[in-house]
């Protein structure tokens, strides 16, 4: 068993013991109690789930096993002469809830190394769809097509005992991890660069290796990804891809299936897919205002016609946050420390002054500061990696470490079928003649 599997079997094995105790003795009691409006209004805010990666506050933002983000920056092993935290390091520390040494963030990018190679078929795959099928959706049937190799699927046909599901659902994630760079970086490459593909580079990191396979060999955008890559990773589990990732794993499904349906959920423009949004609508205003340069006031206007044709502002609001996003801080701070002259930088942070207090003004928004998506593209048109309905993929890469760190965790857990109860209108009403009459 390598070092990492063996940390996370004990750790997990007696959790899993402890979590069986502590339920039989306390789980009868109350944690949450549940409105009409939270049923109407997406679920908001019920604490309905287990997640072990991460935990979001509100105020504070996320937390990754205990850790902020500037304490990931400053504790979690970065690449030789780089300041960013290594993607490996959170994986570890997601995985097993403690930072790892330097020597064991080498092991895992070699071992993700040794578990790179893919299958030809998944290209050919790939190469079947149109070229202007959206890359997420290349993303995610290129996922679907490396079913065929999973460890746990090909284990529970032979009979996996389940006190074993755990074991096959790390060869998974661990396999997955390792090859959806060189599947992200082949997409890029076939729509954006004619097919012409960068092969990986061993010596790299896990980050710096996909930065190089899309052909940025420059070491502020491989801090960046690297960067990147870390924040993006986890945002606890009810948001909509780690939720769908959960939902179908809980069914069984193998990983490859889970993170697939999952890729899907962070396709839509209320989630990931703002990223790409943020840079269009940006682009858009800086055509239709006929400069790259505009002013806060022109700004203003232009945020004011978007929200009076019904539609929202992209990379603003959150489902659970009510502060900017530290995701959002962190580039922010990435881009002063080391970008100088960028006019979409310099709009994307007048856009931060001005957004919030309109969003106010509405009266309805509860959030009306940024999220992770406001940031992220302008900092990658900087860097020449100018083709926005990408900017999903690799979020999605980055979002594959937290949501299979966490469908490792569920397996050893013994975590069931996940199965909410819904109602109909009819019921509802019903409900509130029924406890009306009983006031
Ligand atoms: N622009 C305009 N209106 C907004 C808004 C925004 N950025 N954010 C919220 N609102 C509106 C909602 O559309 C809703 O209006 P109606 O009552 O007329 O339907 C009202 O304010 C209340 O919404 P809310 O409770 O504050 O927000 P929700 O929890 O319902 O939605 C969203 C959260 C993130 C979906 C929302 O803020 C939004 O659409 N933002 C823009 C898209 C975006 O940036 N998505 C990425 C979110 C982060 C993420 O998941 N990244 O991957």
């Amino acid at each position: 068993m390598d070092a990492l599997k063996q940390i996370f079997f004990e750790k997990s094995q007696a959790q899993a013991k402890e979590l069986k105790e502590f339920t039989k003795e306390y789980g009868a009691r109350h944690v949450d109690d549940v409105t009409l409006d939270q049923i109407v209004g997406g679920m908001r805010d019920i604490t309905s789930m287990l997640w072990e990666p991460s935990l979001l506050d509100a105020s504070e933002g996320i937390r990754f096993r205990g850790y902020s983000i500037p304490e990931l920056q400053e504790k979690l092993p970065s690449a030789p002469n780089g300041k960013e935290p290594l993607p490996e390091g959170l994986f570890w520390l997601m995985l097993t809830g403690d930072i790892p040494t330097k020597e064991q963030v080498k092991w895992l990018t070699e071992a993700w190394v040794r578990r790179s190679h893919v299958p030809d078929h998944v290209f050919t795959a790939i190469e079947a769809l149109p070229i202007d099928a959206h890359p997420m959706t290349q993303l995610s049937i290129g996922i679907l097509a490396m079913q065929n190799t999973s460890v746990f699927a090909q284990r529970y046909t032979m009979g996996l005992n389940k006190s074993e599901y755990w074991d096959a659902t790390y060869e998974d994630t661990m396999d997955i991890i390792a090859r959806l760079p060189r599947i992200a970086a082949y997409i890029y490459n076939r729509i954006y660069r004619n097919g012409a593909q960068t092969l990986p580079d061993i010596s790299l990191d896990w980050g710096g290796n996909f930065a190089h396979m899309l052909g940025f060999d420059n070491e502020g955008f491989s801090e960046y990804m690297r960067l990147f890559l870390t924040i993006h990773a986890d945002h606890e589990g009810g948001n909509a891809s780690a939720h769908t990732t959960h939902l179908t794993g809980s069914t069984l499904s193998d990983p490859y299936l889970s993170l697939s349906a999952g890729m899907n959920s962070l396709a839509g423009p209320l989630h990931g897919l703002a990223n790409q949004e943020v840079v269009r609508w940006i682009q858009k205003m800086v055509d239709t205002l006929g400069t790259s340069k505009p002013t806060r006031e022109q700004i203003a206007d232009y945020v004011k016609s978007t929200l009076a044709i019904g539609r929202v502002v992209p990379g603003y609001g959150h489902a659970v946050l009510r502060k900017p996003d530290p995701r959002f801080m962190a580039q922010k701070e990435f881009a002063e420390n080391n970008i100088q002259d960028s006019d979409l930088v310099k709009i994307v942070w007048k856009v931060f002054d001005v957004v919030p207090p309109i969003l106010s003004d509405l009266g309805k928004v509860k959030n009306p500061w940024p999220n992770v998506d406001a940031h992220s593209g302008s900092i990658l048109v900087h860097y020449g990696l100018k083709e926005y309905n990408y900017y999903t993929v690799i979020f999605g890469v980055s979002r594959a470490l937290g949501v299979l760190a966490a469908q490792c965790w569920a397996r050893a857990l013994s975590l069931p079928l996940e199965r909410p109860k819904s109602v109909t209108f009819q019921w509802l009403k019903e409900y509130v003649k029924k406890s009306e009459g009983e006031q």
